[in-house]
């Protein structure tokens, strides 16, 4: 800080989890906070929707007329109101605590939020008992980790350095992605499957674990609920059958389930990359009995991560920050996000409930970052729809709305955070003030209720007082988190050396109620389900993140904009020389959902087949106007209702500049 102004971000080098390492792109938050474009002052629509043409006017004028506007809606029917909300801040304040209360207590639709980790999370739980897993800090003892569906020098930085400290002291990495990621390229080996064929891997692995005899017999008749249900179905996936499913070598599954049945500690860093397919929640639960089937929870450094998210749940107050008993006795629907194309479209029914009439959006960019955004465009863009959107930047999405409301940045307003795999709780106080007439996402809606005359107290409460109450004090007392910014969860170490999972009968669960004995399902888009539309579209497209960006936010921070360059699809040397494709050329990639064009890099980070889009940049900023998600569809995974991003064919050509 200099004179009221931010002036670097950095890590708390007393921070255990990331001792003061700062991901890239966060380390450029202030340039994105006192951007030239940021959006500081309410604005009005003047032009078409969808061409970002506003007037700027005051926030009392805005609140009366969103107040009223929703007033009247929610008088004929609340759950045309749509709250729609995601990942721009997940804090628990300025996430789903204040906003939470005020749609309870209108009794709008509910939101479904599942475009990122439904299938995965849905999955471990019913595995485990919740979304929880191995102490990231353990990672470091291990002598073989497997880094699957997961690219942490991009995506999850500080899991990254503790595997860099595990490879120090001997150990191997190997990491499993159709892509030859950032990390892929640093592991010791990198098994480069199709997409979605995670669960036919899984299923190999188990069948040669146990014809090698790498079982641990006592761990699987101690606490594991099902084995023999699941060994009927790994009996048939040979390493054969599997290298044929995945698009690799049977060696490679031969010995890959050697190395993970005779190495110990072994541990799986499993990641949501490879549960954006149809197939995405069987694939995790399969994957998730690997650590069971050879015991390696019992040793410090061995188990499986994907979610710490589950142990945070534990100490919340999640009923008191979100009240859904301000709903009373109304139930209302709930719509899933993923399909806000689809949805966005509807007239009302029967089936579906009322049409939706107003969309109040914060905290996430649909337009670009939801799949089918062809639809996405389309819902958008009806002019009987009423649109607030809280943002920063006049993004894709903001450019839709009929009143754009700024928010403060977290450098501006309290708030208090669960992590993305670790177990500390981290503060995040104010540092400046709001910059122009920045409000906070909590402050808005706190000023929305009180015009609609909401006058229930929690409408009164602090954006500081919600930050204080969000954890239980006894687990995660607030005065630590002041004097420190960040407080461990207490926690068990080591949880499941012993079982004790969080299921109900404390084992891991193969038949879980209402799902089934896990099994591998082929891609919605694969030639075994769908042959005439892969012959028409032969190449798998997948579309994780760019390094720099964090989904589609920093897409528009110019130093990091400058290290990316510009929207690009990786291309297999092999499918582009069959096409004709030259490195760095234009090429249009499409299917029958729609067209985006971009620019080629040929390159072996794509495996031949498969092409990787990498995201998220926002629309506008495509050579026509379209980003990846022209080409992804809406349909769903197995379990969560969660989105199949990387589960999407298309063809690909070059087109002449
Ligand atoms: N093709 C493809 N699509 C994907 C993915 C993919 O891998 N491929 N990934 C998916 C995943 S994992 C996710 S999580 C989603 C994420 O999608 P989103 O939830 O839309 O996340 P962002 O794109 O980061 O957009 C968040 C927006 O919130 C705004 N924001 C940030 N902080 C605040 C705040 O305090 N208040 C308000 N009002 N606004 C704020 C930012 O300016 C930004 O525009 O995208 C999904 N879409
Ligand atoms: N820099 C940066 N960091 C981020 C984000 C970001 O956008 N940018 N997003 C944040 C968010 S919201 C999330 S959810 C996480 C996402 O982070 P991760 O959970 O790691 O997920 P992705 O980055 O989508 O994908 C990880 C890897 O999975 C691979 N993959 C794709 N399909 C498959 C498959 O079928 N099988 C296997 N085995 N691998 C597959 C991709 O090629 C990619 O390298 O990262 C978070 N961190
Ligand atoms: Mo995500």
């Amino acid at each position: 800080m200099r004179d009221g102004v931010a002036i670097k971000v950095q890590g708390d080098p007393e921070h255990p989890p990331t001792q003061g390492v700062l991901c890239h792109k966060v380390s450029r938050y202030t340039e994105r906070t006192y951007h030239p474009e940021r959006v500081l002052h309410p604005l009005k629509r003047v032009g078409p929707k969808g061409r970002g043409q506003f007037v700027r006017v005051g926030w009392d004028e805005a609140l009366d007329d969103i107040a009223a506007r929703l007033s009247a809606i929610a008088a004929r029917n609340p759950e045309a109101v749509l709250p729609y909300s995601y990942a721009g801040t997940m804090g628990l304040v300025q996430g789903d605590g204040m906003a939470a209360r005020f749609f309870h207590r209108m009794g709008a639709s509910l939101l479904d939020r599942t475009i990122c980790s439904s299938a995965g999370g849905d999955a471990i739980a019913a595995t485990y008992g919740g979304k929880v897993g191995m102490h990231v800090g353990d990672f470091a003892h291990s002598r073989l980790i497997l880094i699957w569906g997961s690219n942490p020098i991009t995506s999850s930085v500080h899991f990254w350095a503790l595997a860099q400290q595990a490879k120090r002291a001997g150990a191997k990495l190997i990491c499993i992605d159709p892509r030859r990621s950032e990390t892929a390229e640093k592991c010791h080996q990198h098994i480069a499957l199709k997409p979605g064929t995670d669960g036919a891997l899984a299923l190999g692995l188990m069948h040669e674990l146990e014809r090698q005899g790498l079982l641990d017999a006592d761990y699987l008749e101690r606490h594991v609920d099902g084995w023999p249900l699941l060994r009927e179905r790994a009996v048939a996936w040979t390493a054969e059958r599997t290298a044929a499913e995945c698009g690799i070598t049977a060696d490679e599954v031969r010995e890959l389930a050697r190395e993970w049945g005779t190495t110990r500690p072994a541990s799986i860093r499993l990641n949501y990359g490879m549960q954006r397919v149809r197939g995405g929640g069987n694939a995790v639960r399969l994957v998730a009995m690997l650590p069971c089937l050879t015991g390696a929870w019992k040793q410090r450094g061995g188990g499986l991560l994907l979610s710490s998210s589950g142990w945070f749940a534990l100490h919340r107050n999640t009923a008191w920050l979100q009240r859904p008993d301000l709903l009373g006795d109304r139930r209302p629907r709930t719509i899933n996000m993923v399909t806000i194309g689809d949805d966005l479209l509807r007239e009302s029914s029967p089936d579906f409930g009322p049409k939706i009439e107003a969309l109040v959006v914060y905290n996430t960019n649909p337009v670009a970052v939801a799949p089918d955004s062809g639809k996405v465009v389309q819902g958008f863009r009806r002019e009987d729809l009423f649109t607030v959107v809280l943002e920063h930047f006049l993004t894709d999405t903001a450019d839709h709305a009929d009143y754009v409301l700024p928010a403060t940045t977290q450098l501006e307003h309290w708030d208090v955070h669960g992590t993305y795999g670790h177990t500390w709780v981290v503060l995040n106080e104010p540092a400046i003030a709001p910059c122009g007439e920045a409000r906070s996402n909590a402050e808005i809606f706190r000023a929305l209720a009180q015009r609609m005359g909401y006058s229930e107290p929690c409408f009164a409460d602090s954006d500081e007082a919600m930050a204080r109450g969000a954890f239980h004090d006894t687990a995660v007392p607030w005065a630590e988190l002041r004097r420190r910014g960040h407080a461990p969860l207490p926690l068990p170490e080591q949880p499941f050396a012993r079982g004790g999972f969080l299921t109900p009968g404390g084992q891991v669960v193969v038949d879980a109620p209402g799902l089934g004995v896990p099994d591998y399902l082929p891609n919605h888009e694969s030639a075994q389900t769908a042959p005439e539309l892969a012959r028409r579209y032969p190449l798998a497209m997948i579309s994780p993140p760019a390094r720099n960006f964090l989904n589609s936010t920093f897409a528009n921070v110019q130093s990091l904009q400058a290290i990316e360059g510009e929207p690009l699809l990786e291309v297999h040397p092999d499918d582009a020389g069959a096409r004709g494709i030259a490195d760095g050329a234009l090429v249009d990639v499409w299917n029958d959902r729609g067209r985006y064009r971009c620019r080629a890099a040929v390159s072996t980070r794509a495996r031949p087949g498969v092409v990787n889009g990498l995201g998220i940049w926002w629309r506008k900023q495509g050579v026509q106007g379209t980003n990846v998600n022209e080409l992804t569809s809406q349909q769903l995974t197995d379990i969560g209702r969660g989105p199949t991003f990387y589960d999407c064919l298309v063809e690909v050509a070059a087109i002449a500049e």
